[in-house]
């Protein structure tokens, strides 16, 4: 195919590969069409929480895993950030126990193996410097202190998408509101910039895509493949875009810095 979109860098996150809202085909249509030296997938990419009490992993779901692969193989860097629907990669005992003891989870652990796992990357980007990335999840009082009422909206809105999308999305959004003015979710990525002296961070989690410029830092939220198909990504000049990727498959820049 005729990688059209060079780009230094790809952020992606909020996958959600086994949740059946995810959009799978748009993203293998968008990855086809680019190349990166560095692929930095963050967080939420695969949705364990979801295949927990029903295993679903269908075909186009393991295609793009092999296409992350493929890209690997071809010499991109691939850095896994871990989210908390992905947590058992952060537990080295359930990621053993994932690996050699479910069948089910034998073919995405063995793609999954290839890659550097973190929990948190520390990215320097070529025009605004070190810029740290990580899932998000980390400064969500809810999700960190109560994992079960977290689990349970997740469920909720699960089932609310299939039903019906804009509803689910509002109710997302007025959660996750909440929550975020809850947590002062806000000054906690201020302080993050503040303490590790970095320009901006980048992360997913609330599935809402956006880059926002405040007089001390940048925040930038790549958004997800359920709803918004969006991505950041760095230019080979250094600019950093965020991305989505339309009904029609077309690649528009929403804003960037
Ligand atoms: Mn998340």
């Amino acid at each position: 195919m005729n990688k059209n979109n060079q780009y230094k860098s790809i952020f992606l996150s909020d996958i959600h590969l086994g949740f059946n809202g995810c959009q799978n085909e748009k993203l293998e249509h968008f990855l086809g069409s680019v190349s990166c030296e560095n692929l930095y997938l963050v967080g939420d990419i695969i949705d364990f929480w979801s295949m927990e009490d029903k295993f679903y992993w269908p075909e186009g779901h393991q295609k793009v895993l092999n296409t992350f692969d493929q890209m690997f193989k071809n010499g991109t860097n691939i850095f896994y950030i871990s989210g908390n629907h992905d947590d058992p990669l952060r537990d080295i005992d359930l990621k053993e126990n994932l690996k050699f003891k479910n069948n089910n989870y034998a073919e995405i652990m063995n793609v999954l193996s290839n890659f550097k796992h973190e929990e948190k990357h520390e990215f320097l980007s070529i025009k605004h410097g070190k810029i740290i990335v990580l899932h998000g999840d980390q400064y969500d009082a809810v999700t960190s202190n109560a994992k079960w009422i977290s689990k349970l909206g997740g469920i909720l809105y699960d089932a609310l998408i299939v039903i019906n999308r804009p509803l689910s999305k509002y109710l997302k959004n007025l959660t996750k509101k909440i929550v975020s003015s809850l947590s002062g979710f806000q000054q906690l990525v201020k302080k993050e910039c503040q303490d590790g002296g970095y320009r901006g961070l980048i992360c997913g989690h609330n599935h809402r895509p956006e880059i926002l410029k405040f007089k001390t830092h940048y925040y930038l939220n790549t958004g997800d493949w359920v709803e918004s198909c969006s991505a950041i990504v760095e230019e080979l000049d250094g600019t950093i875009k965020l991305i989505k990727i339309e009904e029609d498959l077309k690649i528009t820049s929403l804003s960037e810095l």
